[in-house]
């Protein structure tokens, strides 16, 4: 019998059987022995990860909610934390940024980084190039005199403004919003957003080039989706060694509802691929909330929730949902098939991903699945760029009263994670940011 369980597990990938993924992880753990002592050299390790310290408040403004937190880490460990504030620029929702320095110190205080402040800014999220130098986007209400725009902030190395803040889209009509950025080893920066009725159809992803001087290299924005039919949102993107990798949301591409797809551009921005490719191999129901990560050799790993609901999909029989990820090699061809991070989970499954820097993935995902008060929690599972899970999905908040959400996470070179979420705890008026840094090995 344990022999036919372990048989299914492999037709599976790892999918099936937690107990036999958690054998197969501590095999590997025998390798781990020899390698760990590589860990300082930032090589590849087999461990498992550990927390520095409990978690802790990021925000010090707490008057009514922070939440939707975003992080990205520089090349010297400097770590830049990002969310939406209420109130906090005195007209509605504001884009707020704390910097933290490797060793996990502020770095500077807490600001204030729309300067228009009229209605909401929300949304915020931040890339950090190679030279430390970052950018701060955002969604601004009205500034394009129609309803969402995309703006942003630049900043050297030492966190300097560089000139003022501008918008991205060109196109204005209607909403753009959720917007990503990336930035390739060589310095440019891909923007990519969602622009909600520019081609006629329901939700189209968008993106613009600049090079290192930001310069405009793609001739003003391009539409990223092939397939316009249904809607594409829910975009990522990261670098690679030979561009960029956008992946989304696509509705009606597989046979049933939501899938996940991804199209690789080089770096100035020139599709690498006719077509978007599907990612997801269980077409049932939804595929959604994607996120990306590249791994040092260029291979990337793609994670994402896959969710069975009878009340949306006619082919689902049980409500069902997991953590799902597929790992490709350098040139877009697929290395795995889905691997199942965690199973049966629920709730709403905000995801983050990051290189660790030491051969692996870091997943962190919001759930409720083994919480034992009903409330969300942060979860976490390592995943090496073999393939193979490490250890078992982990908790990532050490304060666990009321809802934990929205998780994001990065790392730095010495594979160091920082993750950061909104917390329904901490600050004692509406909610705000926490964070936690972890490390590959003990
Ligand atoms: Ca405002
Ligand atoms: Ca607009
Ligand atoms: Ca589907």
């Amino acid at each position: 019998m344990e022999r036919l369980i372990f048989v299914i597990c492999l037709i599976f990938v790892f999918t099936s059987c937690s107990k036999d993924n958690v054998e197969m992880a501590d095999e590997d753990d025998i390798d781990a022995v020899d390698k760990d002592d590589n860990e300082e050299n930032g090589e590849e390790s087999s461990a498992t990860y550990s927390f520095i310290g409990n978690d802790f408040q990021v925000n010090s403004y707490k008057e009514d909610n922070q939440n939707y937190p975003k992080v990205a880490i520089a090349p010297d460990g400097k770590a830049i934390v990002v969310w939406e504030s209420a109130g906090q620029d005195g007209d509605g929702h504001a884009v707020v940024a704390q910097r933290y320095n490797s060793d996990g110190s502020k770095w500077g205080n807490e600001f204030v980084v729309n300067t228009e402040t009229k209605l909401a800014q929300s949304q915020p999220t931040v890339a950090v190039a190679d030279d430390g130098s970052h950018i701060i986007l955002w969604r601004s209400k009205d500034q394009d005199g129609s309803g969402f725009g995309v703006y942003a902030q630049r900043y050297d190395s030492s966190g300097n403004e560089v000139s003022d803040e501008f918008r991205i889209n060109e196109e204005t009509n209607s909403n753009q919003d959720l917007a990503y950025a990336a930035y390739h080893s060589n310095g440019n920066l891909m923007i990519i957003w969602e622009s909600s009725d520019q081609d006629g159809k329901a939700g189209e992803i968008y993106a613009r080039v600049y090079d290192d001087e930001f310069n405009d290299i793609s001739n003003g924005e391009f539409r990223v989706n092939t397939v316009i039919d249904g809607w594409q949102n829910t975009a990522r993107i990261a670098d690679t060694p030979s561009g960029f990798i956008v992946v989304w949301e696509s509705l009606n591409i597989d046979s049933e509802r939501i899938a996940i797809v991804f199209k690789r551009f080089s770096s100035e921005g020139t599709a690498l691929m006719t077509m978007e490719e599907q990612v997801n191999t269980r077409e049932i129901c939804d595929q959604k909330n994607p996120d990306i990560a590249t791994l040092a050799d260029g291979k990337f790993v793609i994670v994402w929730e896959h969710l069975e609901d009878p009340d949306k999909c006619s082919s689902a029989k049980t409500l069902a949902s997991d953590i799902a990820a597929r790992i490709y090699n350098s040139d877009g061809t697929a290395l795995t098939g889905e691997i199942i991070l965690s199973q049966n989970t629920s709730g709403n499954q905000n995801l983050g991903i990051a290189n660790d820097n030491q051969g692996g993935v870091a997943v962190i995902w919001q759930g409720d699945a083994s919480s034992n008060d009903s409330t969300d929690e942060i979860y976490g599972r390592r995943l090496l760029a073999t393939g193979t899970l490490i250890g078992d999905v982990f908790i990532v908040n050490s304060n666990s009263d009321s809802y934990q959400v929205f998780p994001a996470i990065a790392a730095a070179p010495d594979g160091n994670l920082f993750a950061v979420w909104g917390s329904w705890s901490g600050d004692g008026n509406g909610t705000s940011i926490r964070a936690r840094r972890l490390k590959v090995g003990e």
